[in-house]
C-alpha cells in the first residue's frame, strides 16, 4: 500500500495523468552524481523544456523531506542540484533516506518505482546501470536491472554505460526477459560510442512501434519494462577504441583508491570526463537531451493509444 506520507505527486503531473496527457519521468542521479555543476541543473531544466516542446509534461523525481516526489518544482530541483551530500538512492537505501528526512536523488531503479507507482508509462535516462567489469571478483550488478524486471515502464537510454561490461549486461537483460528495442539501430549502443555489434530484440523507426511491442508484452501478462536503446547523436559520439584505454585507466584508479558500491559509477564517469578533456561530458549532455526527445515522442504515442481504448 503506497502511503501519501512517503509519496507525493505534484499538482501538474497529477492533473496531466488524470486527463490522459503524456508524461515523461526524469531521474535525478544524473543531476546530483552524474554531471558537474553548473551543467547539471542546466541539463535538468533543458530536459524538462524538451519534454514540454514535444507536448508532454515532465515529471522530475527526487526525495526531499521524507517524501518520494514525482514532479519536483523549480526550487526543489535546484535544492537537489546544489545541496552537498545528497544521497543517490536505489531500491535498497531509499527507505532509509526517506526515514531520515534527508535529500536524495533517484537512480533509474527508484525512478522506475516512482513512475510506475504514479501511473507514468515512460522514463528517460542517459545510460542504464548494469553488470560491472570484473564482476567475477567483485559481484557488482546495478539494481537498475532488477527494477526493470519489477516495474513496467518504457525506458529510453543509450544502452548501458561503457564503463560497464556491456556484453554481460546485454546477456543479463535477455536472461531477465527484458525486451531491448533499438531506436533506428540494429545494435545495442555503447553509451559514448557507436559501432558495436551486440544485438537488439527488434529495431523500430517510430514511437508507435515501440508502444505496440510494449503493449504486446503486456498483453501476455509480462510486467517488465521495455528498454529502448538509441545511439548517442553521431556528431558527439566518441571513438570506442580510444575510449577503451581511458576507461581502463579510470578503472585502475577506482581499484587503487578502493572506490566501492554506489560511488563506483559517479567516480568512473567523472574520471573519464577529466581524461577526455571534457569530451565525454559533452557526449553525455547531448545524449541525455536526445533521449528526452525520443522519450517524449513515445509518451505521446502511448497516451494516444491509451486514449483510443
Ligand atoms: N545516465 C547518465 N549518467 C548517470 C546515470 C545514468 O548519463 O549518472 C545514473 C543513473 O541514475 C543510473 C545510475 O541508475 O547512473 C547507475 O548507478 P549504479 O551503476 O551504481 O547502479
Ligand atoms: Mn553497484
Amino acid at each position: 500500500m503506497i502511503s501519501s506520507r512517503t509519496f507525493r505527486l505534484s499538482e501538474e503531473v497529477g492533473e496531466a495523468l488524470s486527463s490522459g496527457r503524456p508524461v515523461v519521468a526524469l531521474e535525478t542521479t544524473i543531476v546530483t552524481h552524474g554531471l558537474p555543476s553548473p551543467q547539471n541543473l542546466e541539463t535538468a531544466r533543458d530536459c524538462e523544456h524538451i519534454v514540454r516542446e514535444e507536448g508532454c509534461i515532465p515529471a522530475t523525481i527526487g526525495v526531499l523531506d521524507g517524501q518520494l516526489i514525482v514532479g519536483l518544482g523549480n526550487e526543489e530541483l535546484e535544492c537537489l542540484a546544489h545541496s552537498p551530500g545528497v544521497s543517490k538512492t536505489n531500491l535498497s537505501n531509499i527507505g532509509a533516506i526517506i526515514a531520515a528526512g534527508t535529500p536524495g536523488s533517484t537512480s533509474v531503479s527508484t525512478t522506475l518505482l516512482a513512475a510506475d507507482t504514479a501511473g507514468i508509462g515512460v522514463t528517460v535516462t542517459g545510460g542504464i546501470g548494469g553488470v560491472h567489469r570484473g564482476y567475477g571478483e567483485h559481484f557488482d550488478v546495478s539494481s537498475d536491472l532488477f527494477a526493470m524486471q519489477r516495474f513496467r515502464q518504457i525506458l529510453v537510454c543509450c544502452g548501458a554505460k561503457s564503463i560497464l561490461d556491456v556484453e554481460a549486461t546485454r546477456e543479463q537483460l535477455e536472461t531477465q526477459g527484458i525486451p531491448v528495442v533499438g531506436w533506428r539501430t540494429e545494435h545495442f549502443p555503447l553509451f559514448y560510442s557507436v559501432g558495436n555489434r551486440l544485438s537488439v530484440d527488434a529495431t523500430v523507426n517510430s514511437a508507435e512501434e515501440v508502444v505496440r511491442i510494449h503493449g504486446a508484452q503486456g498483453g501476455l501478462g509480462l510486467s517488465t519494462s521495455t528498454l529502448v536503446v538509441a545511439d548517442p547523436p553521431s556528431k558527439s559520439a566518441l571513438p570506442a577504441d580510444r575510449l577503451e584505454e581511458i576507461i581502463e585507466g579510470a578503472l585502475s584508479e577506482a581499484e587503487a583508491q578502493g572506490v566501492t558500491g554506489r560511488e563506483v559509477t559517479p567516480f568512473l564517469l567523472d574520471r573519464v570526463s577529466a581524461m577526455t578533456g571534457g569530451e565525454s561530458l559533452r557526449t553525455n549532455l547531448a545524449l541525455i537531451r536526445n533521449n528526452c526527445r525520443i522519450g517524449a515522442r513515445i509518451a505521446a504515442a502511448l497516451a494516444n493509444s491509451r486514449n483510443k481504448v
